[in-house]
């Protein structure tokens, strides 16, 4: 995604390096996932199913949202391979967005910060500081395939608010809690899978299509301050329903999920297996982990993500 909106304050790399050394990382809200809620989410481990929530990394094909399409090279060796990648964007297919991703609509980032405070390695809203601490919570899946008004069409503009959520997860007799990881199927991963090469090719073309996803409501925003999430994430490519405003203060969703509430905020999930399992056994929780890049300064990464039941 490029041009977020807003101009950044003005400071130096320099000058922002030397302010990013004296301020601690931020975790934003990750740091609501604590000993005590991962143990409680560990013990929803009652089956011992496992659930990979990577897409395939060449999907989508061709990329979307101004992304480049990596190119894989196997090194012979002689006696075995190795692997190149060209041209890699950690936040092509399943993807978090890092701290770093989105600024606020007053041109400042989570926690206050200055542009100049991240255009360094040493930076305090790097993805790093979630791959050093690892990702790990309580998910709670939203099916809006099964309780949603798009029945799965991806193809429309449809924005889900907090009582649209709500009334699924009440619907699945699942509550939320503080420090959880909400995901919202949508099935926008598998719909993307029944596309024809055409379709897919218009969709990159369009750069921001029209996508099912959360509403920017004033409603919305609130209810999202107030449910203390640790992460969300989504199998759509924005979590919000595309397209939106980025420019304008109450238009894009990333202004509050990411530069207020500092929130790990993940796209394009494969969650279509995890999904069909929850309505199979009507459990809509278990554990989730993530092991992000610990690529020092990085406003992303691939999701390396894992639900648990
Ligand atoms: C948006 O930020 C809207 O999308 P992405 O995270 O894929 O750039």
């Amino acid at each position: 995604m490029t041009g977020t909106g807003g101009d950044a304050p003005a400071g130096t790399r320099t000058e922002g390096a030397a302010r990013a050394a004296a301020v601690p990382p931020e975790l934003g809200a990750v740091a609501r996932q604590t000993p005590e809620r991962i143990r409680d989410a560990a013990a929803l481990v009652t089956r011992g199913r496992v659930f990979p929530l990577n897409w395939d990394l060449g999907l989508p094909d061709p990329p979307i949202l101004g992304r480049g399409r990596h190119v894989h090279t196997r090194i012979d060796l002689g006696n075995g391979f190795d692997d190149r990648l060209d041209s890699f964007y950690p936040q092509g297919s399943s993807q978090w967005d890092g701290l770093a991703h989105v600024r606020g609509p007053d041109g400042t980032y989570h926690g206050g910060h200055l542009a100049a405070d991240i255009e360094t390695a040493a930076g305090p809203l790097g993805i790093e500081h979630w791959a050093r601490r690892g990702i790990a919570g309580r998910f709670v899946l939203a099916d809006l395939v099964r309780h949603g008004r798009h029945g799965g069409d991806c193809s429309r503009r449809v924005a889900y608010t907090a009582a649209d959520v709500t009334a699924a997860l009440a619907a699945q007799r699942v509550d939320l809690r503080p420090g959880d990881i909400l995901l919202l199927h949508f099935g926008w991963t598998r719909w993307y899978e029944g596309l024809d090469r055409a379709a897919r090719e218009a969709l990159a073309a369009e750069g921001f299509f029209a996508s099912p996803g959360l509403a920017v409501d004033p409603e919305t925003r609130q209810w999202l301050r107030g449910l203390e999430l640790s992460a969300v994430a989504a199998d759509c490519p924005a979590v919000e329903a595309m397209p939106f405003d980025m420019d304008g203060p109450d238009t894009f969703l990333h202004h509050t999920l990411i530069a207020e509430l500092g929130l790990a905020v993940g796209e394009l999930f494969d969650l279509a297996a995890l999904a069909d399992d929850c309505a199979r056994d009507g459990v809509h929780e278990g554990l989730l982990t993530a092991a992000p890049l610990n690529l020092a300064g990085a406003a992303g990464s691939t999701a390396n993500a894992l639900a648990l039941k």
